[in-house]
């Protein structure tokens, strides 16, 4: 029995940490946990926290009960514009979380507990890892119901289950089991639904036994690939903070404070 904590009370989630992990839970069931702005408003929030936060090593994602990981967009209050929030205002901020999974230095996991459609499809398409319940159903349904997403949900599906697939998976809108999803290559890994948390909890165990760093910049790798001029920055950021853990770079700031020149010599030039 895990003994989670609740880190904050939201309206439309649930965030919890147990042991290095943090666990996010989408938490609108009855519309089978349908996204509005203030739930993605609220899911920045705790990724942020994540983020921060030395004691999170790995997050999961996730959705409450067992028939819906995330059904995408809450058709209830999509009008003009985009889903509009309580202030009246049009947002399709789903795109800001979608940057914020990409980005994050830490790996995320979907586990995807029921169906995963539309933009619910595309939150696991961003997670690093999908770990799935055998009851997974999984797919697209943005051209059947006036909606798309030719950011990562196309270009990083295309990665998971190569071009033609892609394409098939947005223009026919047709759901997938888990075990198609699976051989396809877009989950990592299938198990019955009770024993889902506990697959996903082991996964993220062994993940917080290796190198955060060597985790962060293999992350950090694989997203520069596809993610252009954002992605090489992210990586040579992250090149950055490792040069300012070492004495080459602590020895420029030194002698700046000390007000003499630099001895950049003393340090070896690797072939
Ligand atoms: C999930 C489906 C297939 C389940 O079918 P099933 O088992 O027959 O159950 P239902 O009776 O249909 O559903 C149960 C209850 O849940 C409500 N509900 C389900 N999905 C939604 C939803 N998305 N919004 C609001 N309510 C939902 C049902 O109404 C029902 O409630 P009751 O019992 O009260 O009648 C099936 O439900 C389904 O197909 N759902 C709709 C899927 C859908 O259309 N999703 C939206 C797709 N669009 C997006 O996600 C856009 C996302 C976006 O914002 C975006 C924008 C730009 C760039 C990227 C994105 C992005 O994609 O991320």
């Amino acid at each position: 029995m895990r003994n989670w904590k609740t880190e904050k009370e939201y309206s439309d989630i649930k965030f919890e940490s147990w042991e290095g992990i943090g666990k996010i839970t989408i938490n609108r069931p009855s519309v089978y946990n349908a996204f509005r702005p203030e739930t993605v408003v609220q899911l920045i929030e705790a990724f942020d926290t994540c983020r921060e936060r030395q004691d999170i090593g790995v997050i999961i994602l996730t959705g409450e009960g067992d028939k819906a990981f995330c059904s995408g967009g809450d058709q209830n209050v999509k009008g003009h514009g985009g889903y509009i929030d309580e202030a009246g205002v049009p947002r399709l901020n789903v795109l800001d979380l979608h940057k914020r999974i990409r980005s994050m230095p830490k790996p995320v996991v979907a586990m995807v507990n029921g169906y995963a459609i539309g933009g619910g499809h595309v939150l696991h398409v961003v997670c690093d890892l999908t770990v799935a319940s055998d009851n997974a159903i999984f797919g697209q349904s943005g051209p059947k119901v006036g909606s798309f997403d030719a950011g990562f949900g196309s270009s990083y599906l295309a990665r998971h289950v190569g071009q033609k697939k892609a394409r098939e998976i947005w223009f026919l809108c047709k759901q997938y089991s888990a075990k198609e999803a699976e051989d396809m290559g877009m989950v990592n890994k299938v198990v019955p639904l009770d024993k889902l948390e506990d697959e996903t909890i082991e996964w993220c165990q062994i993940m917080l036994q290796r190198s955060p760093m060597a985790l962060r910049m293999i992350k950090r790798g694989l997203n520069a690939e596809l993610d252009g001029q954002t992605g090489i920055m992210e990586l040579a950021g992250d090149a950055t903070l490792m040069f300012y853990l070492m004495e080459e770079a602590q020895e420029g700031r030194k002698a700046f404070l000390e007000k003499r020149d630099p001895d950049f010599k003393q340090f070896p030039k690797f072939p």
